[in-house]
């Protein structure tokens, strides 16, 4: 193997000095980007490279001019290769990859007919990138205040179960801030109870025990038969910030494959194995309950809590408002679709996975689901906002669990924390305005809606369905008005 790799290095700093690797190595891609981009020559980042291929490859000079399928035969031809997601290509380096025919060229080295390059399909080479991302050691400062919260929970819990030997209900301790409240919990919530948690004063959430009965029992096995081909954006920290940038790692990859990594970190807070190196990735806000093929499924599986109908007036207000704008039932629908389906979302990641603190856009109330594992919610009022070194608007700076945050923020510790850990089939009601983080403790599946009510919040709710009436009168304009193809005779 090493013999081969000097070899290739040898050749490769031959072929530079000569200056032929680059030239060589893109007209072999460029053809490839043209059979795999259906035409899409121009604009690309790959137009600037040169028009010309030549028909059954090889070195030298001539050859004819063709856009004729055609792999490079000639291990020059290869260059440094790399990963090219834009057009589903994989183009070994020089000297790599595997040879069909072995042979000698003109320099004496032993070269064989290797293959144009490796054609992969867009879903494989995004996997492969994700596969390679999960593996790097690269943590964040919210996941290491996690760890060190549950490390300094798990000693003073073990103390505890010494005495009740209950892990559960010690596992709901571990949301037992310091100065922390519990979330009040509830069950048969009525309509005018719940009602009132939204409407009075800031709002209070609450934890509503059998919010999910009319949910079936899932695990992560049925989610990834049920849905695991939806093609799922997986990131390192969410929600996203701009000041993330360049540092928020994203990777996208099929469902089903991603649930195999949460599987491989599987594993409850008991055991304290954490991968402290690799900070895990999540599925943060899946949109797949307004996929055309799986959506439908979704909805059926988890119907809106019962206790939604009398203060969830979303789509309400949408065919109301689209009434009085005159609009059609074509329009009505997909501002339907585009507005509330897109309030619903899926979240999904092994125990570690965190939502940062933050409170949710578009003066949203949300309700959030356990369908599989635990998970801790954090919670803070809308006053206490400037306890929290708010940043961007609506991310709080402060990260909760960290045991040494308030050193670093003396203000925090004048906020008052509410705490809930979330067990399956229990639902938390989280109003308009309240910050709130999460975390799985678990491996964790959590179905989430954001919602809006007549006399709380439906204004941001106006604005984001004119918005996106906009958008599908254009959609219906454009279509309507499509070009008809020239006949060809
Ligand atoms: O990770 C979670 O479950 C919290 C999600 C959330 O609050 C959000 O995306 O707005
Ligand atoms: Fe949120």
């Amino acid at each position: 193997m090493r013999a081969r790799f000097v070899r290739a290095s040898k050749r490769l700093k031959r072929l530079r000095r000569r200056g032929r690797t680059d030239a060589r190595a893109k007209s072999g891609l460029e053809d490839v980007t043209r059979r795999r981009a259906d035409g899409r020559t121009d604009g690309g980042w790959w137009s600037s490279f040169p028009r010309t291929a030549r028909a059954g490859g090889g070195g030298g000079s001539g050859g004819t001019t063709t856009t004729a399928a055609w792999a490079p035969r000639e291990r020059g031809a290869f260059g440094l290769g790399g990963a090219f997601p834009e057009v589903g290509v994989v183009q070994f380096p020089c000297g790599m990859g595997w040879c069909a025919k072995g042979g000698i060229d003109g320099d004496g080295d032993d070269v064989g007919e290797a293959p144009g390059c490796l054609e992969m399909g867009f879903e494989k080479l995004s996997e492969t990138a994700a596969r390679r991302a999960f593996d790097e050691e690269t943590t964040t400062r919210e996941y290491e205040g996690f760890l060190r919260h549950v490390r300094l929970w798990a000693r003073r819990a073990k103390r505890e179960m010494e005495s009740d030997g209950d892990w559960w209900s010690a596992c709901a301790r571990v949301g037992a801030l310091e100065r922390s409240e519990w979330v009040r919990r509830v069950r048969n919530v009525g309509a005018e109870e719940l009602e009132a948690a939204l409407v009075a004063g800031e709002g209070e959430p609450l934890v509503i025990e059998d919010g999910g009965k009319d949910w079936d029992t899932w695990t992560l096995d049925r989610f990834k038969s049920e849905i695991g081909s939806f093609f799922v954006s997986v990131n390192d920290r969410a929600p996203a910030r701009r000041s993330d940038v360049p540092k928020q790692r994203t990777h996208q990859l099929r469902f089903d494959t991603f649930v195999d990594y949460v599987a491989s970190r599987d594993g409850s807070l008991e055991d304290l194995e954490f991968d402290d190196k690799r900070v895990p990735f999540y599925a943060n806000g899946m949109r797949v309950f307004s996929d055309p093929n799986l959506g439908e499924k979704l909805s059926r599986a988890f119907p809106r809590p019962r206790f939604t109908a009398t203060c969830d007036h979303t789509e309400t207000i949408i065919r109301e408002l689209m009434n009085q704008l005159g609009a059609n039932a074509e329009t009505t629908r997909n501002v339907e679709v585009n507005v509330s389906k897109s309030l619903d979302k899926l979240f999904c990641g092994p125990k570690g996975t965190i939502t940062r603190l933050h409170y949710d856009a578009q003066d949203a109330h949300g309700w959030l689901g356990q369908a599989v594992g635990w998970k801790l919610f954090v919670l803070y009022p809308p006053s206490a906002g400037r306890l929290l070194h708010p940043i961007e608007d609506s991310h709080g700076g402060v990260d909760p669990l960290n045991p040494t945050e308030c050193e670093r923020f003396p203000s925090f510790a004048q906020a008052t924390p509410r705490v809930c850990v979330l067990a399956p089939g229990e639902v938390l009601v989280n109003p308009r305005g309240w910050w709130h983080y999460a975390v799985s403790l678990t491996s964790s599946v959590t179905v989430m809606r954001n919602f809006y009510h007549a006399t709380t919040n439906a204004a941001a709710l106006v604005d984001m369905i004119l918005d996106s009436a906009k958008k599908a009168k254009v959609g219906e304009r454009r279509r309507r008005h499509k070009p008809v193809p020239h006949s060809a005779c």
